[in-house]
Order: structure tokens, then sequence, then C-alpha cells
């Protein structure tokens, strides 16, 4: 018997002795579903790890239709809004990145260009940017100004540039010419990799890269992309990145910030990685060996406003999502091995309104109150985790956390309570990875138990933590 048989056999046995000593239900099936162990786990990058414990992040926009909302880059191609009307006077991009904080925060990705093709810093690609404009007499660079605010707060910077689409250059999803009269295919490539490599070289390391509605392979007429991606941010994580790179993240397949369950970190494909791949496997799948976790975009204002919620529009305070409606996504992304990226609007004045700075803090602080402290928790190694209460406790959530520098091994869990010396199911699940959050029903326990029916090696739990919420 080799090393790895010895452990597999050492693993199985291990995990069946300690069903049968310690009794988690249903001990058979559970026995014979625990035979096989893989080769080799899945494992993420020290970057990907980073990026799971950061758990929230803003991603901030800000462009020229703004100032002039019934411009639709797609309507007309030959007409673009005048630079002269980008004036943002009280810009603060200190005041943005506080507000991100106060929603619990960790990251923050800014849009520095979006469909309009108008550019936020001022790029030497063409002349559709800030530079052009009368804010800071065309001396400014919102990019700079952003990630300053973001070291200075301890905010990790990324940055969004989409490839996909622009308006200024005539070019739609997924980043193809559509008229082919005033520029090229070819030279609107070499634009987009100046872009990147000004935006990749010029504002130090950017811990997430956005890419939205992926990235059209060169193979498949795109921009080179890959290298310059590989010398300038080898470590940045990279949303609907392209195939092949390292500290892939995938889309969820809607912007509600509402990822499938269960939710594996793994998966087959990055969903729309090459922005002509139909979106499928929103789940992950537990035995890809690309380890791609979900990142759940969802704007704090209400899909159904103005750009979908992403861009400010006067009069649009009451499409703020309610406090209710955002705690409903964080238990769907965050609380589902997700992180979850909430979208804030920048309006005419350059700052977050004060309905949304409100709004995000509220967010923030009622996550503090609701899982800052625990009541009681625990970590182990192990298919069973116990917590012991002197008396009996109220309880209504439980958080469970795997140790994912070793990989994700649960592949199902149940949560038993016991209850007047009787063990009782309180909830079960199958993913679990960075983190899980079950609701349930509020019940008086004695001692709590989380049991791993099946798993691909020895459970690693970081922490099994319970809540009395309500
Ligand atoms: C959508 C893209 O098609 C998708 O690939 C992803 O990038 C997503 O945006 C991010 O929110 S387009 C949107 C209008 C659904």
């Amino acid at each position: 018997m080799n090393i790895m048989n010895w452990l597999i056999f050492k693993a199985t046995f291990l995990f069946a002795v300690s069903l049968v000593a310690f009794g988690c239900g249903n001990r058979k099936e559970k026995i014979t579903s625990s035979a096989t162990v893989p080769l080799e786990l899945v494992l993420p990058t020290p970057r990907q790890m980073e990026w799971a414990d950061a758990e929230i992040g803003v991603l901030i926009h800000f462009d020229i239709n703004v100032y002039e909302p019934e411009y639709n880059w797609r309507g007309d191609w030959d007409y673009n809004p005048d630079p002269e009307i980008f004036n943002p006077t009280e810009l603060d991009t200190d005041q943005w990145i506080k507000a991100a904080k106060d929603a619990g925060a960790n990251y923050a990705v800014l849009v520095a260009k979006h469909c309009t093709g108008f550019s936020l810093w001022p790029t030497e690609a063409h002349d559709y940017s800030v530079k052009s404009s009368p804010w800071r007499s065309g001396e400014g660079d919102v990019v700079a100004d952003f990630v300053a605010s973001c070291k200075k707060y301890g905010v990790k910077p990324g940055i969004y540039a989409s490839a996909a689409a622009n308006g200024y250059f005539k070019v739609d999803n997924p980043g193809l010419v559509v008229t082919g009269d005033s520029i090229t295919q070819k030279e609107y490539n070499k634009v987009v990799e100046t872009q990147l490599t000004e935006l990749w070289s010029n504002y130090g390391d950017l811990f997430e890269i956005w890419f939205d509605g992926g990235v059209l392979p060169k193979s498949k007429g795109g921009p080179d992309i890959v290298p310059i991606l590989q010398e300038k941010q080898p470590d940045a994580v990279v949303f609907q990145g392209p195939y092949g790179t390292k500290n892939l993240v995938r889309w969820v397949g809607n912007e509600e910030g509402l990822a499938a369950y269960p939710s594996w970190a793994t998966a087959d494909s990055t969903t729309n990685a090459d922005g002509t791949v139909v979106v499928q496997g929103l789940h992950g799948n537990p035995d890809s060996p690309i380890w791609c976790p979900g990142e759940a975009d969802a704007p704090l204002r209400k899909n159904s406003s103005w750009q979908g919620g992403w861009f400010w529009h006067e009069g649009q305070d009451h499409m703020i999502n309610s406090q209710e409606e955002m705690l409903h996504k964080y238990y769907h992304s965050v609380g589902r091995n997700t992180n979850l990226l909430i979208g804030v609007v920048v309006d005419t004045r350059g700052l977050v309104p004060d309905a949304d700075v409100k709004a995000l803090k509220a967010f923030g602080d009622e996550i503090k109150r609701r899982f800052g402290t625990s009541l009681a928790e625990t970590a182990g190694e192990g298919d069973k985790v116990v917590l012991n209460f002197n008396a009996p406790t109220e309880i209504d959530h439980v958080v469970i956390m795997e140790d994912i520098s070793k990989g994700e091994r649960i592949r199902k869990y149940k949560i038993e309570g016991k209850l007047n010396g009787a063990w009782k199911l309180l909830a079960e699940g199958e993913s679990v990875g960075h983190k899980r959050i079950q609701e349930f029903e509020a019940v008086k326990v004695s001692s709590l138990r989380l049991c791993i029916p099946e798993s691909i090696a020895s459970p690693r739990i970081r922490k099994f933590a319970v809540y009395n919420i309500w």
C-alpha cells in the first residue's frame, strides 16, 4: 500500500470509527458514502483565501451618462456626450470609501470605464476622458484619488474597465466593433491593451480586476490581455477572467446578490469568461479542478431603477433596497460561500448620495449586530464538532466555516440540537466552504453539534459558531 492509499484507508477508517462512536444519525449510509477520498484536493491561492475573508466589497459606478441620462450608448453609435458636461465639483473619494467601510466592505472596485467609453483617468489611448473635461481643469484623475482613499482607509482597491462594450469606439458585447467604419477591431484591441496596461501599471497592486461580460480571447478576435495581466497584476483576483489564469472568480448568474445553493468554490467555467459561453453550472462543481468561487454583484438600488440600479439618477432615493432586502442578499451570498459586491452610485456632485450612505451604514451595523459576537464558538477537525451550554440556551443562527486552505472538504452536513435530552435536526445542507450561514426557528438547546456525514477528506472546521439574533 503506498502512502496515499494508506492515507485514504486511514481517513475512511477514522471516519467510520468516529461515526460509530458518536452516532451523528444515519450511520450506515454515511459510512459507505465516505469511501472515496480524491488523490488531490483543489486548493485556493493565498490571494483567493484573502478574497474569501474579505466577504463584502463595493462596485462604484460613475460615468458621463450620469450627466446626460437620455444618452443611450447603444442607441446612436455616432453620438457621444460632450466631455464638457462632466464636472463633479464636490468629488471626494474619501467619502465614497468611508461609506463602503460603513457597509462592512473590505474591498472596493471602481468602474474606471463603463459602456460609454468615457475614461475616469487621463488615458493616453484617446481624448474621451477626464482630461477633456472641466473637472479640475482637465488635470484630475479619479482612479488615482480612489486608490489613495482606499489606502487611507485600509480598503483593498480593484478596477473595472470593461473591454466588452464601448460607445465611443462603437463596440458591443462581447467586445466587437459593430460598424467597422471608424475604427477597426485591431485598433480597438490596441486601445484596450493600452488602457489596461495603464490601469494595471500606474496605480499599484490591485486586489481585484473586474471583467464585465468576461474577456473575448485573442483567438476569437479580442485583445491580447493575458500576458499584460500576468506581467502587471499577477496576484489580482480576476472576475470572469481569461481561462487558464489563476485567481479566478465567477459570476453567480444574476445581479441580485443571490448565489445558488449549493455553491461550491470549484467550478468548470467562469460563466461567460470569454464573453460568449452560455452561463451554466451556477452551483459550481465539487469535482472540478478549478478554484473559482462566486461573487454575487447587486446594486444597493433596486434592479428596476435607472441603468439596473448601477448608476445614479435624480429622484430615485426611494429605489434603495431596504435593510431587509440587503440582508436577504447577504444571507444568500456570503451565507452561501460567495462574496457580495454591492453596487454604489456616485451622483453629479461626485458624492455617494446621503440616502445611500445611510443605507450602507444601516446594513453594515446590522451585520455587526447580528454576527459580531457569537453565543459560543469552536473549531475542530473530523466529522463532528460539538458545543455544550451550561443551561438550555435559545439559538436561531449558526455559522460554519471550513479552513479552505485545506480545500473544500464537506459534501453534506447536519446541525443538530439537544432538546430535553434528545438530538433534533435543526438544519442540513451541502456546501460550506469559506462560510455558510444557517438560520432556523429559535429553539432552546443544551448542546449543539455539527455532523458531517459526507466529506472527501477529514473536515477542517475553522469556525462553528452559534447566535441568538431574534
Ligand atoms: C452581465 C454579463 O453578461 C455577465 O457576464 C456578468 O459580467 C454580469 O453582467 C455582471 O453583473 S450583463 C448584465 C446586464 C446582466
